[in-house]
């Protein structure tokens, strides 16, 4: 038979196998050891040797090319065996779409506060959440057995080791990297330090056990509590756009002086008086000041020559003001529902 009649005859016949034992006979019928394909290789072996090279060669690509039509029937006919059988699947159908996630709101407002207080010239460092007594209180001016320690109320960490026990805390604030940042570093300062803390406290529509600040800390010379509200407010601005109000009053922190916290007109009531703002018309983000000197000498800085500000920002409270969200819990519920608001 002539081999082209031979490869048209083997294709048409390929089209009609129906499963995978029909494929099977066929390829022992066309391609086998005993097919016409392998006997005329066989019966050329007596030709001339030109001629059996040309010969040869067609017949090589008449099988290949029969092969390769085997391949890819075997493959659909496996699929068409496996998309019909008992499992009930159909793999033939296609793919469920995979569901793209997205950044936490408390992400997304991190990443803007920080992007912020960065286009001012502040660098981004973090901190353990598990921090030493020390650090958390005593380097700040908060010694022990001070009143102040009763508005950090926290959770107590255990640990001995071959000196003894060490006062350890889940920390309760970002400030004490204010004290780890001065220790390796001489002034000029300027960061900002983002991270979560604990504090054990009852929740409402504004506290949480758990929630997030951003801390700031600049020194260097000449710096004036004008130099803090005129970052503050910028960042306000940034942050919340040029139409809300922002208030400074003065307020107690043992590690600064003077000391002030800060207030956005509340996002809810607009300033009229809600169940988020208690009724005051103001949401207090951030609390702020004068680095203590006593802080300051503690790490071995000069206080005659430095001067510094400090503020630690409540993110979550900033995340409220910005999309008018009413209870703190919302954003810890899980609920994706609400989670999926955000950009
Ligand atoms: C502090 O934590 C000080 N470390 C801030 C500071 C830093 C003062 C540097 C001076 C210099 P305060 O406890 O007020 O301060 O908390 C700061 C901000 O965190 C508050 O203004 C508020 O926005 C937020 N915040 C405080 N407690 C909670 C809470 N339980 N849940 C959610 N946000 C809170």
């Amino acid at each position: 038979m002539e081999l082209q009649e031979l490869k048209a005859q083997a294709l048409a016949g390929l089209e009609q196998t129906a499963d995978l034992e029909g494929l099977e006979a066929w390829r022992v019928r066309f391609l086998g050891r005993k097919g016409p394909l392998s006997q005329f290789l066989r019966s050329i072996s007596s030709l001339p040797l030109e001629e059996r090279r040309l010969q040869g060669e067609s017949a090589n690509r008449v099988k290949s090319s029969l092969q390769d039509a085997w391949q890819s029937r075997r493959e659909s006919l496996r699929l068409a065996q496996v998309s019909t059988s008992q499992s009930g699947a159909d793999i033939s159908l296609p793919g469920r779409p995979m569901p793209l996630g997205r950044l936490h709101p408390i992400t997304q407002t991190f990443r803007d506060i920080c992007a912020a207080f960065q286009s001012l010239g502040f660098e981004v460092v973090e901190g353990p959440e598990v921090e030493w007594d020390y650090y958390n209180f005593e380097a700040l001016n908060i010694p022990p057995g001070h009143a102040a320690r009763d508005m950090f109320s926290t959770f107590w960490v255990d640990y001995t080791d071959d000196k003894g026990g060490h006062p350890m805390l889940l920390r309760t604030h970002t400030s004490p990297m204010q004290v780890r940042v001065m220790e390796k570093t001489e002034p000029p300062v300027r960061v900002v330090v983002p991270g979560q803390v604990f504090r054990y406290e009852a929740t409402d529509a504004t506290h949480e056990a758990v929630f997030h600040q951003v801390e700031g800390l600049a020194v260097d010379e000449n710096i004036t509590l004008a130099d803090l509200k005129g970052t503050l407010y910028e960042v306000a601005r940034l942050l919340f756009g040029e139409d809300r109000k922002a208030r400074f009053r003065c307020t107690y922190f043992p590690f600064v002086e003077p000391g002030v916290d800060m207030a956005i007109d509340c996002a809810m009531c607009r300033g009229e008086g809600c169940r988020v703002c208690s009724g005051t018309g103001w949401l207090e983000i951030l609390g702020a000041g004068m680095v203590h000197p006593n802080v300051l000498s503690r790490v071995g800085y000069d206080t005659q020559r430095y001067t510094g500000f400090a503020f630690g920002l409540g993110v979550e409270r900033i995340a409220m003001l910005r999309h008018g969200i009413d209870d703190i819990r919302l954003f810890f519920q899980n609920d994706l529902r609400f989670l999926r608001q955000f950009r």
